[in-house]
């Protein structure tokens, strides 16, 4: 019987060997059938789909590529350091590309990479609502790449440094977004990644028992996936999380 799986916050990129080694060692055990859901910021950063020739987004594209032609659908949400990946990378992965948020209703699940949850972070929130416009995007891929680059590492490191004063529970999502979600989608189960706050929660709502998982981020010594199968969720979380 096939199977669905979920993971998020891979922050691939040049620097994080260990990370896209685990993910190209992890892909041989999803078979043919199998689906592939990656919640979003999959890559550190992504500055246009221009950039498919550097070396590092070649071997990544081949290897979904790969993947893809054994069978395995591949699926994307964007996150927020990867929303200007666009068809072309889409093409040359073989994946599909997602809203955010998408509801499976053969699964009942509603996923999510889980930024627009996080409502009380007014300052990422009027960022976030620039940044989507398809104007200034268009704006901004019309940049020189070397310039988007230099402007996408300036604002990490400017992200890092407000993250450091910002209060802990603004950058986690807000509960009346979570209720509303749950309302707005009475039967599903919410998946969603970029908190980091491997966990999953559980609601007493209207609509009755209701849960949210929120998947880990990949990194040195934490990692892991969801998997979806014959109607359960099973976490595979290092470390695994508590039991409740
Ligand atoms: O990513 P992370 O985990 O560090 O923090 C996020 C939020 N930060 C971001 C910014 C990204 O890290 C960096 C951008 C990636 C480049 C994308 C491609 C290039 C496009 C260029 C876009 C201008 O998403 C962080 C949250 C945190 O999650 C937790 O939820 O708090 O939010 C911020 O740090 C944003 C600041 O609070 C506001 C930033 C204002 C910067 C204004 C610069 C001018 C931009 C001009 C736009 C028109
Ligand atoms: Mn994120």
């Amino acid at each position: 019987m096939s199977k669905l799986y979920f993971i998020a916050d891979l922050h691939l990129s040049t620097d994080t060997v260990q990370e896209y080694h685990r993910f190209a060692d992890w892909l041989p055990s999803l078979q043919s059938g199998d689906r592939l859901y990656i919640l979003g910021d999959f890559l550190e950063v992504w500055v246009g789909d221009d950039d498919l020739d550097d070396p590092f987004a070649r071997q990544l594209t081949a290897l979904l590529h790969h993947t893809a032609a054994r069978g395995v659908s591949l699926f994307l949400q964007h996150g927020n350091r990867d929303f200007l990946l666009g068809e072309r990378f889409a093409q040359a992965a073989g994946l599909t590309l997602l809203p955010d948020p998408c509801y499976l209703p053969g699964e009942q699940l509603l996923l999510s990479h889980g930024d627009q949850l996080c409502l009380d972070d007014h300052d990422y929130q009027r960022f976030r609502a620039e940044v989507r416009q398809p104007q200034w995007q268009q704006a901004f891929l019309a940049r020189p790449l070397s310039e988007r680059k230099a402007f996408a590492r300036q604002l990490r490191e400017q992200s890092e440094a407000q993250k450091r004063s910002k209060p802990l529970p603004i950058m986690d999502v807000a509960d009346s977004a979570v209720q509303d979600w749950l309302a707005r989608w009475p039967d599903a189960i919410l998946i969603h990644g970029h908190t980091h706050r491997a966990a999953q929660h559980r609601y007493t709502t209207p609509s009755g028992a209701r849960q949210r998982w929120v998947l880990p981020d990949w990194h040195a010594e934490r990692w892991g996936f969801l998997q979806w199968q014959a109607g359960q969720l099973q976490a595979h979380y290092t470390p695994p999380l508590d039991t409740p």
